[in-house]
């Protein structure tokens, strides 16, 4: 995947477009729950294919897409999940404002091994926006001091600073807890989400699949046109011809 941006011209400012990545169990399906407020329908074999969901949310047409789940072969990821992976990116169009990456906070993950998520995300870590899952198990483990999420990632996860600092600096600790919390944390990262497309110029990620579409779509065009005026001619000759006295 090459980065590639596109402006908002042509989508509404009230709509919102997300891809949820990372590895199986890392929180995808319950965070799209959360952000959608409803419960996900269950899909067998879901965590190898892409799933779409929409809803309305905090004034905002949510479209989101949970990436397939991480398999990993020889230290590289799989062809075929890359290629589901950047499936996802077409599967909102025109394209996602941000992407996010979820990673568990309490647990040494494929991204804190520092393994290639590169790979996926290549060069779109402008658009990305790391989401930390998984708060409430650290808060109960003890491990971080006064339950302060970002002093314990700043003072003991020098893996997850790395990550977030090639997101340039942007993160979010997803709450969980049921009730009014839950919503405003939500609210949240939506604004996060909004200034992350900001942060990327006012753009959305437009993926190099989409583009291929759109030049097909505008060469058509073209096409079509072409033909459409070369037909309109003929045919005005042939007019031509009849009224014409021979
Ligand atoms: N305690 C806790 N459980 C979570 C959290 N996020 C997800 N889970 C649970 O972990 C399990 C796997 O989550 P799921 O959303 O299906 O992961 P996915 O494979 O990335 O879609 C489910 O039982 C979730 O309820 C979290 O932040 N805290
Ligand atoms: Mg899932």
């Amino acid at each position: 995947m090459t980065d590639s941006c596109k402006s908002y011209y042509g989508s509404s400012s009230s709509d919102l477009r997300l891809v949820l990545l990372g590895n199986i169990g890392c929180g995808k399906t319950a965070l799209a729950d959360t952000i959608l407020a409803q419960l996900s329908p269950i899909s067998p074999g879901a965590s190898r294919s892409c799933q779409l969901r929409q809803g309305f949310i905090e004034g905002r047409n949510v479209t989101l897409v949970e990436a397939p789940r991480w398999y990993w072969s020889g230290g590289k990821m799989e062809d075929g999940v890359k290629k589901e992976t950047q499936r996802a990116m077409t599967l909102v169009p025109p394209g996602p404002h941000a992407i996010l990456l979820l990673v568990p906070v309490n647990q040494f993950t494929e991204v804190s091994l520092g393994l290639p998520v590169s790979d996926v995300i290549c060069s779109v870590w402008r658009h990305t926006l790391v989401l930390f899952t998984y708060a409430d198990r650290l808060r109960a483990s003890g491990k971080a001091k006064n339950n302060n999420i970002e002093a314990y990632i700043a003072g003991q996860r020098g893996d997850l600073l790395k990550i977030v600092e090639k997101c340039g600096d942007r993160f979010h600790v997803l709450e969980t807890e049921r009730g009014g919390g839950e919503r405003s944390n939500v609210a949240d990262l939506l604004e996060k989400v909004e200034q992350t497309a900001k942060e990327a110029g006012g753009q959305y990620y437009s993926c190099p699949a989409f583009q291929e579409a759109e030049n097909r779509e505008w060469q058509g065009n073209c096409r079509s046109m072409f033909s459409v005026s070369r037909h309109s001619l003929v045919l005005f000759f042939d007019l031509c011809c009849l009224w014409l006295p021979c």
